[in-house]
């Protein structure tokens, strides 16, 4: 549930940074002749061309979308170009995107506090940097405004017809007598159009992004332009963006708790809020929640940007589709075992670059089940403390899977072993490790660190008790210790946790007891082997340093005919000089920059983000009455199938935690159980009346 916290009565400027289709940005940077041609990434599955993941701006003009195949891609638009998303152990291989970013993320931090919020989104509090530039060079006293700033989108600036819309940013910019808030943001305007000048020069991506006071607003801003443009959010723009804003577009708001707000409060619109006290909402959703509500009604929203470079947890999936669908356990433990492989190689990685711990190890798996007398039963997720070293997390990853089996089939159904078919079918297989802090500093804690994992786990193997106090030794600290749910699946396998026998230690070595049996050694309680901690790290950063090079040196010979261009001052000018022939990119911001066009642009643009639910919920309201329950929840999930033509089958795991937010609570929304509506309110709530022209703003 979220939680309100107190918006800091000294203004903020905050930015969110959105990266534009960002997979194909870092497709044509490979393929520079792509640029500005309609492209497109599809997943590594071939069936019917595979899934859309990410669609250049080029190709959404021609209708593709990402909820298509890539022969349907192709169907509407012949000349598209689609590229296949990197493989590696016969999975989506995101190492480069991922990579990618964090080129982003690193020029970004420069100038604040700075949030890497997914793979291509950032957060930045740009207030201190913001106040010094109003202390030593206020926007109102320049005389040249860059015009990457100029084409900045102020909401509810009055564009009149014919008015000219870079001389009223300049205005404005400029005002003498705006308020403290306002000058703050104008300052801000400058400071994120040269990040984003920055970003294009020094990586060749173009991102967009918001400008407001506070992280909600900055979030719902920077989708409202795109690609490569800046929207702001005055205070005094705040209430007309919000007021026909759909409920579920806000964070936080696309799951249970948006559900709810729909259904049992006929809440469609932030504005809808509006008429509920503080005190009715904390009636029905308690203290936190209720004031929380209250506030983003209002557009206040205090949540602070964590300082954040690193990724909060590590995930590695795999779908299995229809016929591909696992159905031994050995197949399902083939799968497991290279998950974990490359899981423990990007915890060997954080580890050893950022000297980062994780400390809990999750498997999430979803099922069918042929005798279909329980359909509606989830395969349990399951959790227990991380133990380092590649064979660990595999025999671990495994034994949850066991688990989850067993309560997932029943007690009698757990006998299907090796290649034997048993009824059942896995279509998704997802092995993550959260809970990641730093080790305190210093190798001298990192090696009793390990020293007390190491005999934290000794104990594991006596009982599920143990097993209930390993896991709050090893929490983080401040966090709560464990997840009580995870305990009795935990326990059906207890006899399974065998820390002793692993023999296969990828990532540390191992050492023979006299007694036989394996003991755990941290590479770094071993002086001189260092372990495979190092072989692994090695090997990887040979490898993105090859990648590295290789990108470097073209990058280098491009820049010279292409990024050399110092007097370029605008996105614009920056692809006209380094690609003539693909203008489409140019023309796009051209459009979107003419005022009326720009909002009917936006409309579009952020609708494929996500208007399916919007647009669902009428559907719902209007045939609520004709259904009984079961049937329609059935036909509710063929519907939101249909309107997001996205088979839940199809969406890589792996990557939910790394998606925008809105994307994972849409996916969240989808996978829960729901509840029949009873007194949904019909309203005008589509994306389409949001961005509508003609509506104030
Ligand atoms: N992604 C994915 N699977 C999805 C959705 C997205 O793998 N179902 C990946 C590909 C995207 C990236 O995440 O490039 C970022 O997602 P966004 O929603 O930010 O979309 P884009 O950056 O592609 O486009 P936009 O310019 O609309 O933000």
């Amino acid at each position: 549930m979220p939680v309100a916290k107190p918006e800091s009565c000294d203004s903020r400027v905050i930015a969110h940074i959105d990266m534009d289709c960002f997979y194909v940005q870092v497709e044509q940077r490979k393929q520079p002749q792509l640029r500005g041609l309609p492209t497109a990434v599809v997943q590594y599955n071939e069936w019917k061309g595979g899934a859309l993941i990410a669609v250049s701006y080029e190709a959404r003009k021609f209708g593709v979308k990402r909820s298509m195949r890539g022969e349907e891609a192709k169907e509407v638009c012949p000349q598209i170009h689609l590229v296949q998303v990197p493989v590696a152990r016969g999975k989506a291989d995101l190492n480069g995107y991922r990579n990618a970013g964090s080129e982003v993320v690193s020029i970004l931090a420069r100038r604040g506090r700075c949030e890497r919020a997914s793979i291509d989104e950032v957060y930045l509090d740009l207030t201190d940097a913001a106040e010094t530039m109003l202390a030593e060079a206020p926007p109102q006293h320049l005389e040249a405004i860059d015009e990457e700033a100029l084409k900045s989108h102020i909401l509810g600036l009055n564009n009149e017809d014919g008015s000219d819309v870079k001389e009223n940013v300049r205005n404005w910019i400029h005002r003498c007598n705006a308020d403290h808030r306002d000058k703050l943001l104008a300052c801000g305007i400058l400071i994120v159009a040269e990040l984003r000048m920055q970003v294009l020069k020094e990586t060749e991506f173009t991102c967009s992004a918001g400008i407001a006071h506070n992280k909600m607003l900055a979030k719902l801003a920077s989708g409202m332009n795109k690609p490569a443009q800046q929207t702001v959010v005055p205070f005094s723009s705040v209430q007309g963006l919000l007021n026909s804003l759909p409920i579920r577009k806000m964070k936080q708001l696309g799951g249970k708790l948006g559900m709810s707000l729909q259904i049992d409060m006929g809440v469609n619109t932030v504005g809808d809020l509006l008429q509920f006290s503080e005190e009715k909402l904390q009636e029905r959703y308690g203290l936190n929640t209720g004031t929380w509500l209250w506030n983003i009604a209002r557009g206040i929203n205090g949540e602070a940007v964590e300082g954040r470079l690193l990724p909060k947890s590590h995930g590695s999936g795999k779908t299995f589709p229809g016929p591909r669908a696992l159905k031994t356990v050995s197949a399902v433990q083939h799968w497991l075992n290279q998950l974990c492989e490359e899981l423990s190689e990007r915890l060997c990685s954080d580890l050893d670059q950022n000297k980062r711990i994780a400390h809990t190890l999750t498997l999430h798996v979803r099922a069918y089940k042929s005798s279909d007398s329980d359909s509606q039963k989830k395969f349990p997720s399951k959790s227990c403390p991380l133990r380092y070293g590649t064979a660990k997390i595999q025999e671990d990853a495994f034994n949850l899977f066991q688990a989850g089996l067993r309560e997932y089939i029943g007690l009698y159904g757990g006998k299907s072993e090796g290649s034997h078919y048993s009824g059942w079918g896995i279509t998704s297989l997802s092995v993550s490790a959260s809970k990641i802090v730093p080790i305190p500093s210093g190798t001298c804690s990192i090696a009793k660190y390990f020293h007390w994992q190491t005999s934290s786990h000794f104990s594991s193997i006596q009982s599920p008790e143990n097993l209930r106090m390993d896991a709050t030794h090893l929490s983080p600290p401040g966090e709560e210790s464990w997840i009580e749910d995870t305990i009795p699946g935990l326990g059906l396998q207890e006899q399974k946790i065998n820390v002793w026998k692993d023999e296969d230690l990828a990532c540390f070595p191992s050492k023979k007891k006299e007694d036989g049996l394996t003991e755990d050694t941290s590479p770094l309680l071993l002086s001189g082997t260092q372990g495979c901690l190092e072989q692994n790290q090695n090997k990887q950063q040979r490898e993105f340093s090859k990648d590295e090079s290789r990108f470097k040196s073209e990058y280098r010979e491009q820049k010279g005919t292409r990024l050399n261009n110092k007097g370029t001052s605008s996105i614009l000018k920056f692809f006209k000089s380094c690609n003539p022939s693909g203008a489409s990119l140019s023309q796009e911001h051209d459009k979107t920059v003419q005022g009326t066009d720009a909002q009917l642009t936006n409309g579009a643009g952020f609708q494929s983000r996500g208007h399916s639910l919007a647009e669902l919920n009428e559907v719902e309201v209007a045939e609520e009455n004709e259904r009984s329950s079961c049937s329609y929840i059935r036909d509710q999930d063929e519907r939101r199938r249909e309107a997001w033509s996205y088979n839940i089958d199809e969406i890589d795991p792996s990557v939910i935690d790394e998606l925008p937010t809105e994307i994972q609570d849409e996916i969240q929304a989808w996978l829960q159980p729901r509840k029949r509506p009873n007194n949904i309110v019909k309203r005008g709530s589509t994306i389409s009346h949001y961005f509508s022209p003609t509506k104030k703003s």
